[in-house]
């Protein structure tokens, strides 16, 4: 699986928050960004967004799979993901959004920028076919072992409206503990969680223009309803986190030990 790629284009292009931002992250969870890079950068994530988005597919998170169908499952995603794009394009580090985004999530974990690690995630809904993602909490698909304080900046490479599957944030929810998550359809083999019987009251749509970032705390519900419309969806997503921390007593989810199960069943089913 290899895939090359040049440079990112220069990009002088700085965006940090104020203390509003940070007082309004705080009350409610997420905060959002109008612009985080340029035109020509924006063209360069897409570029190579979509050369990653057409990696071979394994069926399983070491490439593009398809979160949304069981482990395994090959073809064309209905809910697309690439976890850790950096794997394959390290350059993105260089970027002004991977820049700014780091700065800001700096402010908004409130902790010296040596100490924030970060990763990345790819996600993208297909024209028509896109799936939901459905309601959840970062902090539902982590390791129950481990506390985080963490943050996620999500940046659409596409503008994107309530048909095609922005973001909706219920303010404040980042307050409260982390829900009980289902796998849908309870397959335990799929990787997508949702929380159930539960009314997203107060939940608030959030379209914004290609390059724009809102960050939420891994605590906050958010939820996307499928694409419907003709055009794409593409998200690039980052987490910025301090090293997670061992917790004494394990977090109650059994949802992620029966999805470790799963996927460790039908890998040892696919590769024989
Ligand atoms: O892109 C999506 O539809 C969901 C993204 C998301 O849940 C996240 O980045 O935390």
């Amino acid at each position: 699986m290899s895939v090359s790629f040049g440079p990112p284009p220069r990009a002088d292009h700085v965006v940090d928050a104020d203390d509003d931002d940070v007082a309004f992250f705080g009350a409610n969870g997420y905060v959002v960004f109008d612009r985080m890079t340029t035109d020509a950068e924006l063209d360069w994530l897409r570029s190579v967004y979509d050369a990653l988005a057409n990696l071979p597919r394994s069926g399983f998170p070491d490439t593009v799979f398809d979160p949304s169908r069981p482990y395994g499952t090959k073809e064309y995603p209905e809910l697309g993901q690439l976890i850790r794009p950096e794997r394959f394009c390290p350059q993105v580090v260089d970027t002004a959004m991977w820049k700014n985004a780091k700065r800001i999530a700096t402010k908004l974990l409130a902790v010296p920028v040596e100490k924030v690690e970060n990763w990345g995630h790819l996600v993208f809904k297909p024209p028509h076919i896109g799936r939901e993602t459905p309601w959840h909490q970062d902090e539902g698909y982590w390791d129950p072992d481990l506390s985080y304080h963490a943050v996620g900046g999500w940046m659409p490479l596409d503008d994107v409206t309530i048909d095609n599957g922005c973001l909706w944030f219920v303010p404040g929810s980042h307050k409260g503990e982390v829900h009980h998550h289902h796998h849908i359809g309870d397959d335990a083999s799929v990787h997508v969680l949702e929380i159930r019987n539960f009314e997203p009251l107060g939940a608030v749509p959030v379209p914004m223009r290609a390059g724009g970032m809102s960050f939420h705390h891994p605590r906050t519900l958010h939820y996307a309803r499928p694409n419907t419309t003709g055009g794409n969806r593409r998200a690039w997503a980052n987490e910025f986190q301090t090293a997670p921390i061992k917790l004494e007593v394990r977090a109650n989810r059994p949802w992620i030990d029966e999805g470790r199960r799963a996927m460790r069943e039908r890998m040892e089913v696919a590769r024989g």
